[in-house]
This record gives structure tokens, sequence and C-alpha cells, in this order.
């Protein structure tokens, strides 16, 4: 029997790629360039299953072209799924997968390192150096915040947000505050208040991070209220997902020094960044890089493969994405 079609649609590190290619018939994306809508609803039609990433937009043409050929299963390489359209997958009865857990630790790990970075303003820094700007040690030189002692306000308290939360309890002494939508009961390993609304937890943090998902529900929940009730010694760090910030709102917040800095990693509309960002010193920006580490790049592929053999295999998947919202 042919094994099962599969169409990637960016490159993947070579472990991943490997062990692909002994299970399926695998198309590759070779130019490793962002594939046009055109194209996306052609790869799905002439295969099984189709494999994006964070950078496709997967909308309603795209599963109808699928749905019309050969395509059964969408299994997103990655865990955040707001660029897949749920509602016509729902529609045209395409399964959706993920990769959840094999990330949580590398982006809790690049939340934290934001954290240091804007907190002890390391872009201003290495500017100094790279620029031979650098007037000499002295006692007031450059001088930040600590993480240490401090409130960790966490928004979204899921696997990223609970790992976030240990590194900075056990790691920093941190006090660990949350805003969840749905109330936690879970015994955690370190200790956590959940507090009732997003102000609350704005006016008692020292950082905020956000780990909710991205999408219509919370698009731009970080707006200019929310960031009027934040500490003006406060920092934001956001590596969850652009669109949850307004960032017209946090490029003032800013420029007026209402808070004192923002870490991010994610954008509105990636890769674009807005160009007002360009000029804030206050703000540390990375390249959506929070689950960029050999390790879990190699994972995020296995976990798809699990879940595309599982499927082939029974019709069951291991990571099912939740298609009724
Ligand atoms: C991934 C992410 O690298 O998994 C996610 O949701 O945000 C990133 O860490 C990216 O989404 C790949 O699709």
């Amino acid at each position: 029997m042919d094994k099962p079609s599969v169409f990637v649609t960016r490159r993947w590190p070579e472990i991943a790629e490997k062990e692909l290619k002994k299970y399926f018939n695998v198309t590759l994306n070779h130019g490793d360039k962002a594939l046009s809508n055109r194209e996306l609803k052609d790869a799905f039609y002439n295969h099984d299953a189709l494999a994006p990433t964070v950078s496709d937009t997967i909308d309603e043409n795209i599963i109808k072209s699928g749905k019309s050929g050969k395509g059964k299963i969408i299994s997103n390489y990655g865990v955040g799924f707001s660029h897949i359209d749920l509602e016509a997958c729902q529609k045209y009865k395409i399964k959706v997968t993920n990769t959840p857990n094999v990330l949580t630790d590398a982006t809790a790990d690049l939340t934290i390192l934001l954290m240091l970075m804007v907190s002890r303003r390391s872009k201003e820094g290495e500017y100094q150096i790279n620029n031979n700007l650098w007037p000499g040690w002295s006692p007031t030189h450059l001088l930040g915040s600590e993480l240490t002692n401090k409130t960790l306000g966490i928004l979204g308290l899921g696997r990223i947000g609970q790992a976030v939360a240990k590194r900075a309890y056990f790691g920093f002494n941190m006090k660990i505050k949350f805003f969840n939508r749905t109330k936690k009961n879970i015994n955690f390993s370190f200790k956590a208040e959940q507090v009732d609304n997003i102000y609350d937890l704005c006016k008692s943090s020292d950082f905020l991070t956000i780990h909710c998902p991205g999408g219509n529900k919370n698009k731009h929940l970080i707006d200019q209220d929310v960031l009027d009730a934040m500490k003006k010694t406060a920092f934001l760090i956001n590596t969850a997902r652009g669109d949850i910030i307004c960032e017209n709102s946090l490029f003032e917040a800013l420029k007026n020094n209402s808070i004192a800095g923002a870490g991010l990693d994610v954008f509105e509309n990636e890769p674009e960044i807005n160009p007002k960002f360009l000029k804030a010193q206050n703000l540390t920006m990375l390249p959506h890089l929070g689950s960029a580490t050999k390790e879990t790049r190699n994972a995020m592929g296995l976990k798809v493969i699990d879940n595309l053999r599982k499927f082939f295999d029974t019709g069951d998947v291991i990571d099912p994405v939740p298609l009724v919202k």
C-alpha cells in the first residue's frame, strides 16, 4: 500500500524531516519561504495531510480545497493554532492536531530571558559596546531592576504559564499571581494566588507575562486601560501571540514611561515590526524564538509524526485541537 502523503509548509530540522520520510511520502517546501494561499490550497488538495506552521494562515479556502481533494488532516507544527480556521475544519470534518508539552520548557526559558534582558537593560548595554560608547564602569551606570523577590503576574496559567511560574518561584523567589478565565484548583509545586480580574493582576505585578492563546477572543486584551493599570515600574512580557497586545497603546505606554519596559517575542503582523517599536529604548524584541532550540524543534516534528501515524493507522490522534469553541 502507498504511504500517505504529507505536505510540510516550512523546512524542519534534519532529524525530524528524516523521520517523517520513513513513514510518509513527503513534499517539502525547498525554498522555505512562506507559501501563498494558492500554493497552500493546491498542497492540501493534493496531499492527505498538511503540516503548517504559525507563518501560514489556514483559511476556509484552503480547508475546502483539501476536502474536495485528498486532504484529511492538518497537523500543526506548533502549539498555538489561532492561524487555523477551526470553524471551517469543523464544517469540513478536517482533524487538527498540535504539538503541546515539547515546547513548554524552551518557551518558558525564553520568557525568563526577556524578563532579565529588559529589566537589566541589556539592549542599551550591548548598544554601548557595539558602538564604542561605553563610558566605563561607574556606580550609576545603566542601573536596572531585579527579578528576585518581585511579583510576577501571569495571564493564563496553562502549561507554559506554569513552567514560567516554577522558574520564577524557585529560581528568583518571586511571588506568583495569575489571572485565568477558568478557576484553577490544581496543587501546584509553587505557591500562587489567583486574582479575579486582569486589572487586579496589573496593579500588583512587577512583571506581567502573557501566556493565553491568541485569536479573536483575546485580541487586544492588553489595551490602554490594562496598560494604565500597570505599575509605572512594571515590565510587560509577551511570548504568546502578538495580537493579544494593542501595539499602538503599548508604544504610547513605553514612550510616556507609564510602564518601565517590555520584552516581546511575538508581533501582530509577523514578520513585520511596527516601525514605532524600533525607536523604543525600553523595548527588547526577539524574532519569535520561543521554541527555537534544536531539541525542541526536532521534538515538535516528532510529535507531528506521532499524530499523523496514529491518524493513518487508527483514525484517531494523540493531540487533537478541540474544534468546537
Ligand atoms: C512555534 C509557537 O515555533 O508553538 C507555537 O505556538 O508560538 C512557536 O513556538 C511556532 O508556532 C511554529 O508553528
